[in-house]
């Protein structure tokens, strides 16, 4: 079987999640390609070597520039903050390299645009991308794609999408790298506000035309960290000013006419990473809690109304999305295997010579609405989103 490098730039939360999809992947999945683990990039020569031997790489780099050189790599992952993703993915692309880069795309809609001009060129000469808006790959959150596609909730008329985490309600917490807009672009509207607009889309097959929003920075400043680690960090003695929004909410049309509720916060003290969508349609209901991630919420309004009510269902059954290569059912699935799922989609991509989904333009396309929110927010207007 024809074997597939990979070389990964980064090494942290998102580098880990990342290596262990790309372990996982050709254990579990029937992949029409293999995988190999060739390459660990990072700027520490000690960490990156620690990193790729805890993690499974079989050699390391300082500089993202000798990944893209290596004949023994096919697929170059961005796991690095926003601020380099578009530097990194349009060499990759460049260099011929398939290219599977984190959300949000890029910290503006320029670069956005650049990128997307770029994977589109890149896919005429058979080179694929993907950006990386993982949670599409949660079996509960596939099936309920389906079951809006198959009709199920028949005209979609409300939208409530919420992306609630705590971990920066001390304000004691350090000031990491996703607080400083110059690295992440925005705050809470783009890290994780930015998956629920993929959600939402996803899931209903439709596209956000118009928004109001609102962006609030709770905590103006905070300590410099001295050390990084998962979100936060050890927080230092010095304090640096906090440059992105700490909470975005914004009320949304979609194409279709439908209506959108969205709140993106990591101020939702108790909330660690509930990620919860509600779609209302003219025939039924769907409901999603990442908190409780392999269940869906159905109701389905042909229900006698003797039987009418919330249907739970565990999408845990091999007929579900994605399940079939796990356990057997009520074996539950978790965090880490949506990025197996991930590798496992675009791999097939590659193999059978197609783009994969959400493309660069559709990361885009994401960018564009989070930039109409913080546009809204500024200018207190309604902002319309190209298509
Ligand atoms: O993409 C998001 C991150 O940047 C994640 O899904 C969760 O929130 C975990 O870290 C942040």
């Amino acid at each position: 079987m024809t074997t597939l490098g990979v070389g990964l730039i980064g090494y942290a939360f998102m580098g880990a999640a990342h290596s262990q999809a790309w372990r996982s992947a050709p254990r579990f999945f029937d992949l029409p390609l293999n995988p190999a683990m060739s390459v660990l990039c990072g700027r520490d020569k000690n960490a990156v070597e620690q990193a790729a031997g805890k993690l499974g790489w079989d050699s390391v780099e300082t500089d993202w520039r000798e990944v893209l050189t290596r004949d023994d790599v096919q697929i170059v992952d961005v796991c690095t903050p926003g601020d380099t993703h578009a530097e990194i993915a349009i060499a990759a692309l460049e260099a011929g390299k398939h290219v599977l880069c984190e959300k949000p795309l890029a910290n503006t809609v320029a670069e956005a645009e650049v990128m997307a001009a770029a994977a589109a060129k890149a896919s005429a000469q058979g080179v694929r991308s993907m950006v990386g808006f993982t949670y599409r790959r949660v079996p509960a959150i596939a099936l309920a794609r389906q079951l809006v596609a198959e009709g199920k909730l028949g005209t979609i008329r409300h939208v409530r999408a919420q992306y609630l985490q705590d971990w920066i309600v001390d304000p004691e917490a350090p000031l990491s790298w996703r607080l400083q807009k110059e690295r992440a672009g925005s705050g809470a509207l783009g890290d994780i506000g930015a998956h629920i607009v993929d959600l939402a889309q996803y899931i209903t097959g439709d596209r956000i035309r118009q928004v109001s929003g609102q962006l609030e920075t709770f905590v103006k400043e905070r300590p410099i960290p001295t050390e990084h680690s998962g979100l936060a960090g050890t927080a230092g003695t010095e304090r640096g000013p906090v440059t992105v929004d700490d909470a975005a909410i914004f009320l949304a049309r979609f194409g279709s006419g439908a209506l959108g509720v969205f709140e993106a916060t990591r101020f939702a003290t108790g909330r660690k990473n509930a990620i919860r969508i509600e779609i209302n349609g003219s025939e039924g209901s769907l409901a999603f809690d990442f908190e409780d991630m392999n269940l869906l919420h159905y109701y389905d309004a042909g229900d006698s109304s003797q039987l009418a009510g919330f249907r739970r269902i565990l999408a845990t059954e091999a007929e579900h999305p994605y399940v079939a290569a796990w356990w057997p059912p009520g074996h539950l699935l978790g965090y880490e295997h949506g990025f197996t799922h991930q590798v496992v989609d675009l791999v097939t991509a590659i193999a059978e010579n197609r783009d994969p989904l959400p493309s660069f333009a559709d990361g885009l396309q994401v960018q564009r609405v989070l930039a109409a929110v913080e546009e809204s927010s500024a200018t207190r207007q309604w902002q319309e989103i190209a298509l």
